[in-house]
């Protein structure tokens, strides 16, 4: 049984709400802004759901004072949102949009009115297409377009935000998007998957110091995705193998930027498949961190191969073999995600065990996707708000068992563009009618200004 009983955050504990630029804005090619790979991506037919496309989404371009005022009336502290490259740099490289900058420049300037930290994100996905045409993160040279266009950013806005990060889930935009190409750009080549994951922290290095050069006093970070690998069900999955998915998935991205190496029984299994990386590289990534954000979801519960089972393999994690995913428990989320706070505070605790030099934590993701309907002006979300309520005691768990955390960003604040999965997961704080793009906060948006309120449930 779960103690439900009231749980305290500390003192200046920030509680914030997240989104990304494609999954929310709409406005897709308005104000001078450069197509990116998820405009391409969304509109070849067979990608994603239903055909739908971020092209409307929330229509948060055109919404932003009233999305701004309703995140104020929430009681947000902080707003985490991402920069759309391709807005301000129609093409990844070279002229500078000066309508599209003047967009989150208004964002900034509103947020701060409102008494919102703002908490931005260079990378949620959407590479300028222009810079996919010519390798994208494949090729070395999208990593120093990256180092300019973080000094951009850290000169027009750097004045009034200090609060960074590079990439999100950097580890999906190279799997998702380039080994089983769910994602886009839509390629199924392990080797270009492997390249982008090193070229991606490569650029995150790079911009680190590009940042710094062009403003002193930003607190940086990059956001990483981690999950427990964890055996569940029959048959057994060989323990080495189930070794090798925490390395893609968890330890490639904490070695490289918190020890300056890459697992050495992933580059062992890799092989000529990692030869993007040259020598010097892992001095880049390693930049100090101001902090670390960490989006958590769901364990990834594995099992054994049946005679039922391809074997073609797991294409997100490219040289392993023999494991699968286990199936979907009884209990889950609309995504089919198990719901697995204890595995929060195990994450929060390996980290901290496993890197000493680990930096102060933000939870920049955490939530769930429940389809509530609105009834009557009333969206009811008991399913989010257990789910949130499990996994704050979870997170408290392990900060009570000496994790540093600072901050708390639930996923998110409105229904979006839920990627190759189109409008139909929701997983906003606030409903979202895709006819209208009325905005209607659920229970669970009250609850949580409840939360921040007290700092704590109650
Ligand atoms: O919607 C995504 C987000 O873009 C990245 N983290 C996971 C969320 C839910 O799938």
């Amino acid at each position: 049984m779960t103690d439900r009983s009231a749980i305290q955050f500390p003192d200046g504990f920030l509680w914030g709400a997240a989104t990304a630029s494609y999954q929310i804005e709409g406005a897709a090619l308005e104000g001078g802004r450069g197509k990116s790979v998820w405009d391409t991506f969304s509109h070849t037919e067979g990608k994603v759901a239903k055909g739908h496309t971020g092209d409307v989404a929330c229509d948060h371009y055109h919404r932003l004072d009233d999305d701004v005022a309703m995140m104020a009336d929430l009681g947000l502290q902080s707003y985490r949102f991402s920069i759309s490259w391709s807005r301000v740099m129609p093409d990844g490289r070279g002229a500078v949009n000066a309508v599209g900058l003047a967009f989150y420049q208004r964002l900034v300037d509103r947020l701060l009115e409102h008494g919102i930290t703002p908490c931005p994100t260079l990378f949620h996905w959407d590479l300028p297409q222009g810079l996919e045409d010519i390798g994208g993160f494949r090729s070395r040279d999208t990593v120093s377009w990256f180092g300019d266009y973080a000094a951009l950013m850290a000169r027009e806005l750097g004045d009034r935000v200090s609060m960074w990060s590079t990439f999100n889930e950097p580890w999906c935009y190279a799997y998702l998007g380039h080994a089983s190409g769910r994602h886009a750009p839509g390629l199924t080549d392990p080797a270009a998957a492997v390249a982008v994951a090193h070229h991606e922290l490569l650029a995150h290095g790079l911009a680190l110091r590009a940042m710094r050069a062009e403003r002193s006093g930003l607190q940086l970070g990059i956001v990483i995705n981690p999950s427990n690998v964890r055996q569940e069900g029959t048959p057994t999955a060989p323990p080495e193998q189930v070794r090798l998915i925490d390395a893609i998935h968890n330890r490639w991205w904490f070695d490289a930027t918190l020890r300056g190496e890459y697992p050495a029984d992933l580059l062992a299994s890799y092989g000529p498949l990692a030869d993007a990386i040259q020598p010097g590289d892992l001095e880049v990534i390693a930049q100090p961190l101001d902090w670390l954000g960490i989006n958590y979801y769901f364990d990834i519960l594995v099992r054994g191969l049946t005679a039922d089972d391809s074997a073609d393999g797991w294409l997100e994690y490219p040289t392993v073999t023999g494991v699968t995913e286990a199936p979907t428990r009884e209990v889950h989320t609309d995504m089919g995600w198990p719901i697995t706070p204890e595995g929060f505070t195990a994450l929060l605790v390996r980290l901290h065990t496993d890197y000493p030099n680990l930096p102060p934590i933000h939870i920049t993701e955490n939530g769930c996707a429940y389809d509530d309907p609105v009834v009557d002006g009333r969206c009811a979300d008991p399913r989010r708000i257990e789910y949130l309520d499990l996994h704050l005691r979870a997170l408290r768990d392990a900060m009570q068992q000496g994790v540093d955390v600072r901050g708390y960003y639930q996923w998110s604040l409105m229904d979006n563009f839920e990627w190759a999965l189109g409008y139909d997961k929701r997983f906003g704080l606030v409903h979202v009618d895709f006819d209208t793009l009325e905005r209607t906060p659920r229970d669970s948006a009250f609850w949580y200004r409840d939360v921040i309120a007290h700092n704590g449930i109650r």
